[in-house]
């Protein structure tokens, strides 16, 4: 097992930070210590398209990294890996906080951080054993998933390798160099997920190994990949001052996420200033006291107006991060929190909506209520509204958010406040200007989703369950077939189309032509489970093949669960054409 291919994907969707060329540090890391054990690793950071398939379809074992919004991005590509027999083993956040799902589209998954349990599972898989005692492990067993026990400690950071970002093919393009100094936040935001993962207390890596790190990149620009870059500030100021004095550390500038409250601190903020920080990414989440409230936040509007003086005095930008539409928010709140953002002087914001990510409480809480409205991974980024909120409709909070960013990133305040944030400033919402347009146009599809979408119900409706075409005699590939038995339920704004039977041709053109009239107009998401569904030949599967390519054009998602490998391989016509051109739906490869 010495070919290992590394894969961090980005979303279909679109998105503003996919045109932000930064991967998450923790496959590099991965992937660093394999490499220093004689592994050959290969890292990429893409959409599916992009990826260098020859080379996955070379490899001995497929590593790939999952967020919420990502998942189904990796789910496909694993899904067409292993239906071409290569190893798949998923890890990171969505997969820890929702094991059972991933583990249908992979063959391992590894829960939580995974710098203890990764190298020790590739080994086990090259002894052909099974990962029985690997913490955090999850496999199947006689057609089940096991999950071994989470494990205990957290890791500590001094054994972590610096990662080597020269395995990622396209690593001399990023803008800003990712460099992780810490782990773990001692805060409880209701809507963050980090806690969960990394634990509440805040673990460093040393400081020399930090200026180690920071030393290879001269003349570049890093951005700090914590949490909260200061949450310690002896050993922030520390760092810092360190930053200051070598000689070796010769940084262009660098940027952090902080809490508000680390302006109060003088001496920290002109460190902050001397050592280089040119831009603070800050959660302000809201200025509505009573969702600041409810997000557990411990922060005030006075701490978030008091923050943007404090940094603009020492001349930090500030990139102000908030969250719309908590129980406390109105229409008029988002309006206001527009005109607070210009008024205020913030130098770039980022207005996303409140998601519920799976492994917060606050999934928990909207899931027993009944109130999220899709389940589409894919659109939880922060985009796209998919819950109900408690004061306004999903397609208001949806409307009035494109229309904040919009008004924030409007001509007018490109320039307003240049006196204040600056040129560079300026440039930044020009861009905004920009991006907020085109994300505006590419997702009016959502809004039109949300007025019309007329199916949530929590428990299986069925639409319509029918057996198509018996066989017509004396037809030799219909003689093979049998009547195909057809269902279509919707449970949670989700088609499931059930298909079983023996089809030909002609049938599959019935079905074709039943689906255009029953599909309901305004969906998201389809899943058609395939698994009893075999062809009478292969040119029926070849139909088929290219029905789905036809229905993924109609369909956002698309999802095609098959059991045999066979089967999977007689859909997969994708390989043989000369640019790898994925097909539109996702696979879900039943093997066990
Ligand atoms: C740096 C960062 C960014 C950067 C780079 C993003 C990128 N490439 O995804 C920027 C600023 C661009 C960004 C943007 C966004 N981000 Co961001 N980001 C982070 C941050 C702060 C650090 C990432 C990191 O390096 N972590 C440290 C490494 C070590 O962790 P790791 O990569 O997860 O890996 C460990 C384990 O997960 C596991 N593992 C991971 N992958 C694999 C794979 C295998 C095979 C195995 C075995 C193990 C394994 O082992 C690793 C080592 O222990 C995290 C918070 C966090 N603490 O992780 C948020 C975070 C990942 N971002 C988040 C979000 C929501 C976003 C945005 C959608 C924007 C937004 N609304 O704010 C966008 C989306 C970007 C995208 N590409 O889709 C959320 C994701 C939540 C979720 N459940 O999906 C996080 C967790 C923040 C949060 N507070 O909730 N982000
Ligand atoms: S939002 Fe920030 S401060 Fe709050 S828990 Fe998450 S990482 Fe900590």
């Amino acid at each position: 097992m010495k070919k290992i291919v590394l894969i961090e994907p980005q979303s279909k969707e679109d998105h503003v930070y996919k045109h932000v060329l930064m991967p998450r540090l923790g496959l590099p890391i991965l992937g660093t210590q394999l490499k220093q054990e004689g592994y050959q690793v290969s890292f990429h950071l893409g959409k599916g398209d992009s990826l260098p398939w020859s080379k996955l379809l070379d490899a001995d074992l497929v590593g790939i990294s999952t967020t919420t919004a990502t998942c189904r991005e990796a789910y496909q590509i694993s899904g067409l890996l292993r239906s071409n027999d290569i190893p798949v083993i998923i890890g990171g956040i969505h997969a820890s906080f929702i094991p059972d799902e991933a583990i249908q589209f992979a063959d391992y998954i590894v829960r939580g951080e995974a710098e203890e349990y990764f190298l020790p599972l590739v080994r086990a898989l090259e002894a052909g054993q099974e990962p029985e005692g690997i913490p955090g492990v999850s496999y199947w067993k006689n057609g089940k998933p096991v999950h071994n026990p989470p494990q205990q400690a957290a890791i500590d950071m001094d054994t972590l390798p610096i990662p080597d970002l020269s395995m990622m093919d396209n690593a001399n393009k990023m803008l800003s160099i990712p460099v992780m100094t810490s782990r773990g936040c001692p805060y409880n935001c209701s809507f963050c997920c980090v806690t969960k993962m990394f634990g509440h207390r805040y673990r460093f890596r040393c400081t020399e190994k930090v200026l180690q790190e920071l030393a290879q990149f001269p003349g570049k620009h890093v951005f700090f990949s914590d949490d909260n870059f200061v949450a310690n500030t002896k050993r922030s100021k520390e760092l810092m001052r360190e930053m200051i004095e070598r000689p070796e550390i010769k940084i262009k500038g660098w940027g952090a996420q902080v809490r508000a409250d680390a302006s109060y601190d003088d001496e920290l903020m002109e460190l902050m200033a001397r050592s280089g920080c040119s831009i603070v990414y800050i959660g302000f989440e809201s200025i509505n006291p009573e969702t600041l409230k409810g997000y557990n936040k411990k922060q005030s509007v006075d701490d978030i107006k008091e923050a943007i003086r404090r940094f603009h005095e020492y001349g930090i930008r500030i990139h102000g991060m908030f969250v719309l539409g908590g129980d406390g928010d109105t229409v008029e709140t988002i309006r206001e929190t527009a005109d607070f953002a210009v008024e205020a002087k913030i130098d770039s914001v980022q207005f996303m909506m409140l998601t519920p990510m799976p492994g917060t409480p606050f999934f928990d809480q909207l899931e027993s209520e009944g109130r999220i409205i899709n389940y589409d991974w894919s659109l939880y980024d922060g985009h796209y509204a998919v819950f109900k909120p408690a004061l306004m409709s999903a397609a208001e909070m949806q409307d009035e958010t494109l229309r904040a960013l919009k008004k924030f990133y409007s001509l007018s305040n490109i320039f307003k406040n240049v006196p204040v944030t600056g040129w560079a400033s300026a440039l930044y919402r020009a861009i905004g200007f920009g991006l907020t347009r085109h994300f505006a146009y590419q997702s009016r599809w959502y809004s039109g989703f949300l007025k019309h979408q007329p199916y949530t119900s929590s428990e299986p409706v069925t639409l319509f369950s029918r057996k198509l075409q018996a066989p017509v005699a004396g037809d030799r590939e219909a003689e093979a077939s049998s009547p195909l038995m057809v269902s279509l339920t919707e449970q949670k704004g989700i088609l499931y189309l059930k298909i079983r039977g023996i089809a030909d041709n002609l049938q599959l053109k019935e079905l074709n032509r039943t689906l255009e009239k029953a599909l309901p107009r305004h969906y998201n998401q389809l899943v058609i489970n395939a698994e009893g569904l075999r062809f009478a030949s292969e040119k029926a599967a070849a139909g088929f093949a290219s029905y789905l390519e036809k229905l993924g054009t109609r369909v956002r998602r698309l999802q095609v669960v098959i059991k045999a490998e066979k089967q999977a391989r007689s859909l997969l016509n994708w390989k043989q054409s000369s640019r790898f051109k994925l097909p539109r739906y996702e696979l879900l490869v039943h093997k066990h």
